[in-house]
C-alpha cells in the first residue's frame, strides 16, 4: 500500500476545499498512487483515470459537489473520483462480485448523479439537469467531463446543439487525451493493413452465414442441434473478430 499522508485525511470532497495548490498537488500525487496500487489488485481501466487525477481533484476542490453536479462520460475513468468521494475503503473490490462498479453508479453514492458505461451521454444528461435545475430554482452547477472519444459521438453533437440553443448555465469539460479503446482498434487496424471497412465487410458475411444456419435449426425444430449451432457460431465470431484485428487480410479468409 502506497503512503498517503494527505489523502488519508480526506473522507469526502468538502475535506479538500481548505487545501492550497502544494496541498493539492501532493493529494493528486498520492491518488495517483493509490490509484496505480487499487487497479494493480483488481484490473480495470488504468490509464483513463490516470489522465484525470488533477482534473478530478480540482474539481471536486472546486465546486461543492454533490450538491453540484458532476458527470463523466462513459465513466470509466472514475476511480480516483471514487477514491475521493468515500469509496476508497472498497476501492479493492472494483469490479469484483459484490464489489465497487467500474463505472459511475447511482445506487453507489450520491456523487454519482449519473451511471452511464454508454459513451456520448454526459452532455444530454448535463443539460436535462440543468434545465430541470433551473425549473425547480435550484442554485447549482453542472459539469459533464467528456472525452475525445466519446465526443466524437452524434448524441453528443446532438446534445452540444441543443445547450448551445437552449441558454442554460451547462459547463462542459472536453479530456482531450487523443486516445479512445475504438482508436486503439482502429490504429491496430490499419497497422495490419485491413481496414475498418474491410473488417465491417467480413463480418456482414459472417452474420449472413448465422442467419442461415439459424434458419436451418428453426426449421429442424431440435434443441440439442440449435445448442450446437448457436455454440460453433459463437466460437467461429470470436475466431473472426481475433484474425480481423491480427491482421490476417480480407482476401485470405473469402477467396
Ligand atoms: C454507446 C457506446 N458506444 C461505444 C462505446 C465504447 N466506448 C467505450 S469508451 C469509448 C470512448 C473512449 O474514449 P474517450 O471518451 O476519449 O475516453 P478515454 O478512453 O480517452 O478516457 C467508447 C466509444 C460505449 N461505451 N458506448
Ligand atoms: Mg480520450
Amino acid at each position: 500500500m502506497p503512503d498517503t499522508p494527505l489523502l488519508d485525511q480526506v473522507h469526502i470532497p468538502a475535506d479538500t476545499r481548505g487545501f492550497d495548490i502544494p496541498q493539492l498537488r501532493q493529494l493528486a500525487d498520492e491518488v495517483r498512487a493509490e490509484t496505480i496500487d487499487a487497479v494493480s489488485v483488481t484490473g480495470g481501466h488504468l490509464g483513463a483515470g490516470l489522465g484525470v487525477v488533477e482534473l478530478t481533484v480540482a474539481l471536486h476542490h472546486v465546486f461543492e459537489t454533490p450538491k453540484d453536479i458532476l458527470i463523466w462520460d462513459v465513466g470509466h475513468q472514475c476511480y480516483p473520483h471514487k477514491i475521493l468521494t468515500g469509496r476508497r475503503d472498497r476501492i479493492r473490490t472494483l469490479r469484483q462480485p459484490g464489489g465497487l462498479s467500474g463505472f459511475t453508479k447511482r445506487s453507489e453514492s450520491e456523487y454519482d448523479p449519473f451511471g452511464a458505461a454508454h459513451s456520448s451521454t454526459s452532455v444530454s444528461s448535463g443539460l436535462g439537469m440543468a434545465v430541470a435545475s433551473e425549473l425547480q430554482g435550484r442554485k447549482r452547477n453542472v459539469v459533464a467531463v467528456i472525452g475525445d472519444g466519446a465526443m466524437s459521438a452524434g448524441m453528443s453533437y446532438e446534445a452540444m446543439n441543443n445547450a448551445g440553443a437552449m441558454d442554460v448555465d451547462l459547463l462542459v469539460i472536453l479530456n482531450d487525451n487523443n486516445m479512445s479503446i475504438i482508436l486503439l482498434c482502429e490504429r491496430e487496424s490499419s497497422r495490419n493493413s485491413i481496414s475498418p471497412r474491410q473488417r465491417s465487410r467480413c463480418m456482414r458475411v459472417f452474420n449472413n452465414i448465422v442467419f442461415a444456419l439459424s434458419a436451418v435449426w428453426i426449421s429442424c425444430n431440435s434443441t440439442t442441434l440449435a445448442q450446437h449451432v448457436e455454440s460453433i457460431c459463437s466460437t467461429s465470431k470470436n475466431v473472426m473478430n481475433i484474425t480481423l484485428m491480427s491482421g490476417i487480410k480480407e482476401d485470405d479468409i473469402f477467396r
